[in-house]
């Protein structure tokens, strides 16, 4: 294993080597130099940090690409079942660490590195991020992709090359600015380009029917117009393995590379015009977290990515001899990452029926043992739907299949329910209130053999309040898989001193793959000297937030303050308001009485809004606007500091997360599908004050009921409220500081001269009726932020509970998850490289 981040000292630039065996360093070394000057041009003295990381991540490529084919030609040989992941998101971050801890080369590269007078940790930064994703979708994606080729299963993502991925935040007087994020502008050295393997996707046209020789009826999609996918390879590495996986991501392009004529009349713009349209539908990821309905691009990205995957997969399948339709789904499993990717029920029975003649009974028996499809959430608003008139536009022939596909599950409707209209009116793919809609969740389910929810909470409600119909019509089709996340990224990566401390107490490093070895650590969390171990690891950790903090904020924060962290998408649900409004009663309790005894704090966010979304917005900028005041007031002595975080992504996650004591996790119960940033702090030892929404109720049941801090309103609880009838004013009315917190954010007391200026936020919680209930979970968030304080002022005991987290979470490792997909939806084998 690696030792510590401390930098060694820096060698010489060693003297040409005379010795006949290079030692790994000395070879690394040179094939680093060798990239820099042939592949890069760049002579030393004028290389970048980026040039010096792009010559790096070369030579390491080398060792990935060997492997990388050496797996394929392996699974090609054994023809081996495979999962494919099909997924619109893959929030990935940076690589290079990833591909070092994988290959084994972390300790030769920074040795290398630094012999050639090169700052490693610098090197690292010049590494922007692969931000091709919103949040925890599209990150979950990344860490499956870890833990497929960690654990040897034979896999290959699928998703799509855009060319800016999620924006870039920026602060403008507390607003959220965004800007294009343009990840590749300087090339990216871990992909692979293959063209020869490019697909041609159709879109729009009519359908027509015609007979064809035997006098059948045939439909037949025609003018249509076309693009070309080319996939763009990047392989996905294991640790400890030689497995390496493909994520192939298709980039869209002009199938008229250029119109001659046109371009001969002069009209060179107009030559290109073509040539834009098709490259438009890559272009760029949509930048909502919960789903963008209606928008036909949106539309074309989904079937122009699983049109060209699903071609990629039947290639593969038929080129060897040995396969055929026939043993297609025993070859095959799709994975629909949500339904995003959902459509391609419909594409393989068009497939199926239309070029394969077979009837529509055996396509969508073979359908039927092909796909499986994850749920994510439980939001109506979050649930995709495309009107039939967009839908007759773009995919017409798609269209008529939904039908048909409707038909024969209403008439199992019937058969199950006969004469109920209501059951078939909720269980119809086709929404007949107002102008009919495409429900995909629908399509989803019924083109599925395992629909699975993320976590226990969330899969019993959707059984319960989602899809009961479903549930009883298909028994045993719905399956819980609690999220994972990796533990190379989300603690070997990002957290080397705690990896460090973990490897040294328990005497291996296999928890790196076994994450249930953590409970090695139980018995020591009693032992003084290990918590001193562990908080001192906490508190150099907090100290390297404190620097990026203060250059990134210019704010300055004590690494001896309470580290009280919310990170994740702005969203109401999410409740980062909540949070404020406990920042406001501790502010306000401070100034009535400056001497007040509070354990210090700084508190963090990082969080994106969606362009579009004003509220959250609004959010953003009062938590700005807020901390700004506080932070300023030398009234309150630095008892309390707020720290907004700009442009928050994977990379910085891996900052904040090691650095964290308190994790908030404080969605409104039932509405979190699970969470998985709740799952990555307790990891690394903070202890998480949450609701029991989502997988924070299994974390609650791992850690022990004492070594977390729960609040607020259940599941039941909200249900039963709702019932009732909630009037925020009651709260309010009710709870003098309550009272005041919420009269300060209506006035002009933060933003003098500008009455109104949160105003979007003080009316969802009282005009707007408090959709989210932070009026009624007030007073409980602000009781167990009384027993967070309690608690903290303890070290010893502290301590222990922070060690318990780290000890407890083994069931949380992304491996596991994989495990149970494998085995109970999947039926796949690992298959070893050797
Ligand atoms: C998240 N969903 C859930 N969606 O909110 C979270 N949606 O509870 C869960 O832990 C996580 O999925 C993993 O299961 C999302 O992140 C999106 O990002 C998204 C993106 C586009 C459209 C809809």
């Amino acid at each position: 294993m690696r030792t510590a981040k401390a930098a060694k000292p820096a060698k010489k630039p060693a003297a040409p080597a005379t010795k006949t065996v290079d030692s790994p360093e000395e070879r690394l070394r040179s094939l680093i130099h060798r990239h820099l000057v042939s592949t890069l041009a760049r002579h030393e003295g004028s290389a970048s940090s980026h040039d010096w990381w792009v010559a790096t991540a070369l030579a390491v490529r080398d060792t990935i690409h060997e492997r990388m084919i050496a797996t394929q030609a392996v699974h090609n040989d054994q023809n081996a079942r495979r999962i494919y992941y099909f997924s619109l998101e893959y929030l990935m971050g940076r690589l290079f660490g990833n591909n070092l801890l994988a290959t084994g080369m972390l300790d030769c590269a920074r040795s290398a590195l630094e012999s050639l007078g090169q700052d490693f940790e610098k090197i690292r930064e010049a590494e922007v991020d692969m931000g091709l994703g919103n949040g925890g979708l599209g990150r979950l994606a990344a860490c499956f992709l870890d833990s497929l080729a960690t654990l040897d299963y034979p896999a290959l993502g699928y998703g799509i090359y855009y060319e800016f991925g999620l924006f870039r935040q920026q602060f403008v007087n507390g607003n959220q600015v965004e800007h294009p994020d343009n990840w590749m502008r300087f090339g990216n050295p871990w992909e692979v380009v293959r063209p020869e393997y490019a697909q041609v996707v159709r879109f729009f046209g009519r359908v027509e029917n015609v007979f064809d020789d035997r006098g059948n009826y045939r439909p037949r999609w025609v003018d249509t117009k076309t693009i070309l996918g080319v996939p763009h390879d990047i392989p996905t590495a294991g640790y400890g393995t030689k497995t390496v996986n493909l994520l192939r991501l298709w980039a869209s392009k002009s199938t008229e590379d250029f119109d001659l004529a046109a371009f001969n009349r002069g009209g060179y713009f107009e030559a290109v015009r073509e040539q834009t349209s098709g490259e438009t539908v890559s272009k760029v990821l949509y930048p909502n977290d919960k789903t963008e309905n209606g928008k036909e691009l949106r539309l074309m990205q989904q079937y122009f990515f699983v049109a060209c995957s699903l071609r990629d997969i039947i290639r593969r399948h038929l080129r060897n001899p040995a396969n055929s339709w026939a043993n297609f789904a025993d070859q095959v499993a799709v994975q629909l990452n949500d339904t995003h990717p959902a459509i391609a029920v419909v594409e393989l029975t068009r497939i199926l029926v239309d070029e394969e003649d077979m009837s529509f009974e055996a396509a969508w028996e073979i359908v039927g043992r092909t796909f499986a499809y994850t749920n994510h959430t439980l939001l109506p608003e979050a649930l995709e739907k495309w009107s039939v008139g967009l839908f007759e536009k773009v995919l017409p022939r798609h269209l008529q299949l939904i039908y048909e596909i409707n038909r024969r599950l209403l008439d199992a409707v019937e058969v199950k329910w006969p004469g109920d209209n209501d059951k078939k009116r909720v269980c119809s793919v086709i929404e007949e209130n107002g102008g009919k809609q495409v429900r995909m969740a629908n399509l989803a389910v019924a083109g599925s053999h395992t629909v699975n929810g993320v976590a226990a909470l969330h899969t019993a409600l959707l059984k319960q309040d989602l899809f009961p119909e479903f549930d009883a019509l298909y028994p045993g089709k719905f399956q819980n898989k609690t999220n994972g996340i990796t533990p190379r990224r989300w603690l070997l990566k990002c957290n080397p001193r705690l990896s460090d401390l973990i490897t040294q107490r328990l005497g291996h490093e296999n928890w790196v793959r076994d994450l249930d070895l953590l409970r090695g650590l139980e018995k020591s969390a009693d032992d003084h000297a290990f918590q001193k171990e562990f908080m001192a690891v906490k508190r150099a950790n907090k100290v390297e937030l404190a620097a990026i903090i203060k250059a990134e904020c210019g704010i300055e924060v004590s690494p001896d303050a309470l580290f009280d962290v919310q990170i994740k998408r702005l969203h109401e649900y999410k409740r980062q308001h909540l949070n404020l409004l406990h920042i406001l009663a501790l502010y306000r309790r401070l100034l009535q009485n400056p001497g007040l005894d509070i354990v210090p704090r700084v508190f963090v966010f990082g969080a994106k809004a969606a362009p579009g979304y004003d509220l959250a917005k609004n959010i953003i900028r009062a938590i700005n606007v807020i901390g700004a005041r506080i932070n300023g007031d030398s009234r309150i002595g630095g008892k309390l500091k707020v720290a907004f975080l700009p442009n928050y992504r994977v990379s910085l996650a891996e900052k904040i997360i090691p650095a964290a004591d308190l994790s908030e996790q404080i969605s409104t119960a039932g509405k979190e599908a699970s969470g998985t940033g709740n799952m990555k702090l307790s990891l690394n030892g903070a202890l998480t004050i949450g609701t029991l929404d989502g997988a924070n109720v299994e974390i609650g049941e791992e850690v022990g009921g004492d070594n977390i801090f729960i609040f607020g309103l259940t599941v039941d609880e909200v249900a039963a409220l709702w019932a009732k009838g909630y009037n925020p004013w009651d709260k309010y009315n009710a709870d003098e500081e309550l009272r005041a917190i919420i009269d300060w954010l209506g006035s002009e007391y933060f933003t003098p001269g500008e009455p109104g200026a949160f105003g979007a936020l003080h009316h969802s919680l009282m005009g707007g009726g408090d959709p989210y209930l932070l009026l009624a979970d007030f007073r409980s968030y602000s009781d167990a932020q009384a027993r967070v304080d309690a608690a903290y002022r303890n070290p010893k005991h502290w301590a222990k509970l922070a060690i318990l987290n780290t000890a407890r979470m083994g069931k949380f490792s992304s491996d596991r998850t994989i495990r149970e997909y494998a085995e109970q939806i999947w039926k796949i084998k690992p298959v070893a490289v050797r």
